[in-house]
């Protein structure tokens, strides 16, 4: 065949187009493949995953800051504006050296196949849809380019042209079909949902005192005192949410242990069960922000667990790890100390929700998520905090995160246009495991003034607080500070979400009418 040197604009567009339609063939198959034989090993999650691995802290948390929980969307959308423009370079060079363009789409291809099998957890399958990825793009740009480079003088050129777009625009559409094809298959999949739907937790022996009315102020836009699983914050590495069928599923626990013990999901649930409200923080969250939560957990206490494993005096942490190779390093005080520390398998009374940690999570008062609260966890190793390092201390986060005390102005919001007389501030706070015992509010760097504190749940729990103001017309900056059990008060000092969370006073601005 004689490949003809592409110079001119047209040329030049249709081998990008040629370069688009032979990714998008690639992509679909490969994640219809995934989809199939091993949804975890998609191409688009493991270079997703990686990408979020490799990530700096400073991203993640520009990520988070961005997008909030759709950080995930942003991410998968970013990785496919880079490859569609990749794939249109990838087109152009080809039509200009045979072999440049298939040879990059090839390797991306054959990137996505080593990534899915290092990647812990992988199965047996995991190198095939970036097998099938590169393979698709080879054959597809080579034959495509075809269409752009006709033999000359064979065919009319409105039938060349006609070809072409055939062709191209086929080869796409193929793609596409099979992605969304997979997509469907991967959704019937979704069996776990249906184990998960059907089961029925045991009752806590242990169980949570009901909340108390008082522990509601009554004041709209205040957040809830306990969360709906469907509101609840959700952060984590994982593109792909590990679907474990607690049938299959068997927690570890070893290290510097007098006897390694394994338990079943059977077993674990024939222990008894506690139930506490603890409310989870994020360390990536701002002062003012929402990546906290409030949960009735249910679970079995760590405490009992690991007395049963028999800790060696010389540790100092356990490192949980999740299915999907996340790791945490919970100081070993909290898990066997007298708090409500749980293997957690029920979420305000159902089982936990799929992308919070199903079957079997970890909860424990008082220590940021990051450093405590692994889902889908797997595995307990008992050590020390100088043997090994956890996912995000790698990535310069703290070795240890406990909370700080906070508090945050839900009421008014931020702008909001209020009219002048009776008004109310409201908010929430908290230090959880230490608790709230006040907070203050100031007006335009007025005196503080005390506001009234709803009843806590525990001292595990945020808490809400309020305070009526008669608001005068004009601009008004309000600020609030807590005041903590232990009599500390919270300081105005601000200090960023990296290494250990952030610190600072919540200011909101208002106007009133
Ligand atoms: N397996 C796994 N567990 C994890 C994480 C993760 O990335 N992977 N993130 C942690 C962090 S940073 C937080 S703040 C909490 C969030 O829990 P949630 O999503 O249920 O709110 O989960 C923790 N557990
Ligand atoms: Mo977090």
């Amino acid at each position: 065949m004689t490949h003809a040197i592409a110079t001119g604009r047209g040329d030049r567009l249709r081998s990008a187009a040629v370069g688009l339609s032979a990714a998008v063939a690639a992509v679909g198959l490969a994640e219809f493949v995934a989809a199939v034989v091993e949804p975890s090993a998609s191409p688009f999650a493991v270079i997703g995953g990686g990408l979020i691995d490799l990530a700096p802290s400073w991203a993640k948390d520009a990520a988070i800051a961005l997008f909030g929980t759709g950080d995930k969307v942003a991410l998968l959308t970013g990785i496919a504006l880079v490859l569609a423009a990749v794939a249109a370079v990838a087109g152009i060079l080809e039509s200009r050296r045979p072999g440049v363009g298939a040879t990059i789409l090839g390797a991306l291809g054959a990137l996505a196949l080593v990534i899915a099998m290092i990647r812990p957890g992988a199965g047996p399958f995991a190198w095939l849809p970036g097998l099938v990825a590169a393979v698709v793009a080879v054959v597809a740009l080579r034959l495509l380019m075809r269409t752009v480079h006709p033999v000359p003088y064979l065919r009319a050129e409105s039938e060349e042209r006609r070809r072409f777009l055939l062709w191209t625009v086929g080869v796409a559409a193929t793609g596409l079909a099979a992605l969304v094809v997979g997509s469907v298959a991967r959704g019937a999949t979704r069996s776990i949902e249906a184990v998960r739907t059907a089961l029925r937790l045991p009752a806590p022996v242990r169980p949570a005192p009901a909340v108390v009315a008082a522990a509601e102020l009554d004041v709209p836009g205040l957040t809830a005192v306990v969360t709906p699983n469907a509101e609840f914050y959700r952060i984590d590495t994982a593109l792909i949410v590990p679907r474990i069928d607690p049938a299959d599923w068997s927690l570890r626990i070893h290290g510097m242990v007098e006897r390694e013990i394994e338990i079943t999901w059977d077993e674990l649930l024939a222990l008894p069960m506690s139930e506490a409200h603890v409310t989870l923080a994020c360390v990536s969250n701002e002062v003012g922000g929402s990546l906290i939560g409030n949960a009735r957990w249910l679970g079995h206490p760590l405490r009992e667990l690991l007395a049963r494993a028999g800790v060696d005096p010389q540790a100092d942490m356990v490192l949980s790890t999740s299915a999907d190779g996340f790791t945490a390093s919970t100081p070993l005080e909290a898990l066997t100390d007298d708090r409500d520390a749980l293997l957690a398998i029920g979420m305000n009374g159902d089982p936990l929700p799929i992308e919070h940690g199903f079957p079997v999570r970890m909860v424990v008062p008082g220590l940021f998520g990051y450093v405590s609260a692994t889902k889908w966890v797997t595995q307990l190793e008992v050590t020390r905090f100088d043997r090994v390092a956890a996912y995000w201390t790698t990535r310069g986060w703290s070795e240890r995160g406990p909370v700080k005390l906070q508090s945050r102005i839900d009421v008014p919001r931020r702008g909001q246009r209020i009219e002048a007389g009776d008004a109310v501030i409201a908010g929430m706070a908290w230090q959880q495991h230490v608790g709230v015992e006040g907070v203050e509010v100031r007006i335009d760097g007025g005196p503080w003034q005390r506001a009234e504190l709803a009843a806590a749940i525990s001292a595990d729990t945020w808490v809400q607080w309020r305070l009526d103001w008669s608001a005068e017309s004009g601009a008004h900056t309000i600020e609030c500070r807590a005041i903590s059990a232990d009599g500390e008060t919270q300081t105005s000092e601000p200090a960023d979400v990296v290494p250990d969370g952030a610190q600072g006073w919540h200011r909101v601005e208002v106007s009133v009418a």
